[in-house]
This record gives C-alpha cells, structure tokens and sequence, in this order.
C-alpha cells in the first residue's frame, strides 16, 4: 500500500432495493446443501495471485442456512482503517448485526481448539486463513443471528473469498469500503497496539497485514467496484465524519434507521388500533340496531293465545326470548326486567295453586 490512498472511483452503488425486505433475493438456488468439501475444486478460476493462504482444507461451510432476503454489508478497508469502529456505530443507528471475520477467528484462537492454535500462526504472519474456515463461522453466525441486516466486517480478503461467499451464503448487497492511507493506519495500530493485546498489533506484522491486503484484498474491491457495489469513504477524518458520510450512502441506499423503523412501528401499532376500535363501534351500533328492532317479537306476542304450552315450551320454539326482551323493554311493558314472568301469565298451566304464574 502507498503513501496515496486507494484508486477507487467515487460512487456509490445502485441502490439494493428499499429497506430490508422486497427482493425475493435471487432466483438461485438458495446456496442450500451443497455437498461442500470435495466439490468443485477443478472450475474455480485462479483466485488472483491467492497470497499468502494457508492449506489447511478444514471445515466446509455447511450448517443452518442464511435467510435468502437477508441484507449483507461487506465491510472493507486496509488493517486500521476503523472497520470496527464504523461498524459499532452502524449498528447502533441502523439496527445491524456485527460479524467481524477477525473478531470470529480470535474467539477460535482463544477457545485453545487445535484449529485455534493454527489460525494464531497464520493470522501472526499477516496472512489469510483458508476461506473454508472464515465462511463456516460467517455463515453460522449469519443463520443463526436474529434480524435481516448483517455487517460482514474484514471479509472477503480475496476474490476467491467473495466468490465462495455470494455462492455457498448470499450475495452483498453493498461494499463498504474505508480508504486509508498506509501511514495513517500504521500510526493507528501502533497506537492500538499499546493497549490492544493483539498478537498482530506488532510493526513486523503490521507491515505483513499491508502486503497481504495490496495484493490480496485490493482486488476483491476492484472487483465489486465493477459490479456497481462499491461506496467508498475516505477513513482519514474523525470517526464521526466518516460515519457521518456512511450515514449518507446508508440513505442514499433506503436502509432505515432504528429511530425511523420505531416511528413506523408505532404508527402502525396506532393504525391498527384504530381499525379495531373502529370495528368495535360498529358492532356495538349494529347491536344497537338489532335490540330497536321490534316486528319479529311484537308479532310472536300477539300469537300466545295456547292454553296448554308452557313458558319453556314456547320459548324453545319460538326462540324468542332476545327479541321479547328488546320488544318488552322498547313497549315499556313496566316489567322489562323480568320478561319471562311477564310472559308466564299468559300461561294458566303454569300458574302455581295460588293463581302464580310459574317458570
Ligand atoms: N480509529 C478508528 N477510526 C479512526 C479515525 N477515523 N480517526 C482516528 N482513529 C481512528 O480502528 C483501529 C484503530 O484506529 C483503533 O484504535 C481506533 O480507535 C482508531 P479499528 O476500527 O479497529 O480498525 P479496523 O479496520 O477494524 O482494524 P483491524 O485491525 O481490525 O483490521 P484488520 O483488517 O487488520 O483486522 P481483522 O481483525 O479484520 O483481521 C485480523 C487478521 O485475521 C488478518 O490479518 C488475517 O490474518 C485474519 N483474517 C483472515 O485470515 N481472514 C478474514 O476473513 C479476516 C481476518
Ligand atoms: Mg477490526
């Protein structure tokens, strides 16, 4: 990497669709199970000048599999570009999920697993891990995660990385990526350094980081940058300024902030409770309206004229009781409040021995 900062032209990239959610995500075949391991290894193209890669074969990238409508954000930039400081900060505002490749390959590293013990060797020489391994962990922490906006942060490294990716879990929707010239990372990272407690935090290593992200990840960029994917941001300024211009092309490409989904949320929790409260009044009004209506009781009334039916008798034939009930009370028949007995002395079988109407 020179002094000069990285030659990618300055635009942002199509937009992916808005928010979060309408692409049926590519027709594909869903990157579902393939076999993994011993397939294709004869198609791939050359991988550009494959750097500085380990051989370990390791695991496949098998597992859970991704939510196709899923929005992946690479993000991408030179060792000390503020990858992860970016990233905490998108996260806060736009509600993304964080997976950083190295942040993963140190939690192996630190579970003492005997691929641990190797990843810290190559990651101690600046150099890439097999692909294998960092999208096994991507892909798992991806399908695994809740929500539908993830920042891949420090992968793809190489170009035979980003294709494996898009092919075996989803292709990006949008490359960040965090321009920075050399010094100005140098001086971060030494800086870091003193504090950090990464084994790579070292200017021997450093140094190796740098060749391996010129010739290794450079091209993964280039690469993107053909496909119109590419929103590229000067990482020079203060944090806050470089976030404020990752703030413009987040717009610029529809994803919502975590404030604005909530408004939305609440406007629609509002309209729904007003579509019920609207339903709940109209079938109150039309009970209402049902309760008025008079003509179907009033004209049974007229028919108890039986000598020999009982209250219960009628009742259940008739099926009239909420009718009468409207009816009695809409003619103010005085004994509204007890219809049956109003009704029951129409009926002298069920008068008791002292003349009582019955029930
Ligand atoms: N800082 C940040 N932004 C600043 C700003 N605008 N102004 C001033 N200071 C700023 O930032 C670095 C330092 O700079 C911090 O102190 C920060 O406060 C300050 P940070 O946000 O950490 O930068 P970042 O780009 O994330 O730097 P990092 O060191 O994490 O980048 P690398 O890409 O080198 O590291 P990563 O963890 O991704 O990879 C480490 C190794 O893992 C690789 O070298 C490789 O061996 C291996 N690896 C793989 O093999 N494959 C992978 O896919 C991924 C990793
Ligand atoms: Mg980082």
């Amino acid at each position: 990497m020179t002094e000069e900062q990285t030659p990618v032209p300055e635009e942002t990239p199509a937009a992916p669709e808005p928010a979060a959610a309408e692409e049926p995500a590519a027709p594909e075949e869903p990157a579902a199970e393939e076999p993994a391991a011993p397939e294709e290894p004869a198609a791939e193209e050359p991988a550009a000048e494959e750097p500085a890669a380990a051989e370990e074969p390791a695991a496949p990238a098998a597992g859970p599999e991704v939510n196709p409508d899923a929005n992946i954000i690479f993000v991408l930039g030179g060792p000390g570009s503020g990858k992860g400081t970016q990233c905490e900060q998108i996260v806060e505002k736009y509600g993304f999920k964080h997976f950083s490749a190295g942040d993963l390959l140190r939690a192996e590293v630190a579970s003492g697993s005997e691929q641990g013990q190797e990843l810290e060797a190559i990651m101690k020489e600046g150099k890439l891990v097999p692909s294998s391994v960092t999208i096994s962990l991507l892909k798992k922490a991806i399908a695994t995660a809740d929500g539908d906006k993830f920042l891949v942060d420090g992968f793809p490294r190489a170009l035979d990385q980003a294709e494996e990716f898009e092919k075996k879990v989803l292709p990006c929707k949008l490359v960040l990526f965090f321009d920075c010239p050399q010094d100005v990372m140098e001086e971060r990272l030494l800086k870091r350094g003193e504090t950090s407690g990464r084994a790579d935090d070292n200017i021997e290593t450093i140094k190796k980081r740098f060749d391996t992200f010129m010739t290794a990840s450079m091209p993964v960029i280039e690469y993107f940058e053909k496909v119109d994917k590419v929103a590229k941001i000067s990482a020079v300024p203060a944090p806050e300024e470089v976030f404020a211009e990752v703030c413009k092309v987040m717009e610029k490409n529809y994803f919502a902030t975590v404030a604005e989904m909530e408004a939305a949320a609440i406007k629609l929790q509002s309209a729904a409770r007003a579509k019920f409260a609207r339903k709940e009044i109209e079938s109150q009004k039309a009970a209402a309206a049902a309760a008025e209506e008079p003509a179907a009781p009033a004209a049974e009334i007229l028919k108890i004229d039986s000598s020999s039916e009982t209250t219960k008798d009628y009742l259940d034939r008739t099926g009239v009781v909420p009718h009468l009930k409207a009816c009695l009370k809409k003619l103010d028949l005085a004994r509204s409040e007890e219809p049956f007995r109003f009704l029951a002395s129409y009926f002298t079988t069920v008068a008791d021995e002292n003349g009582e109407p019955v029930l």
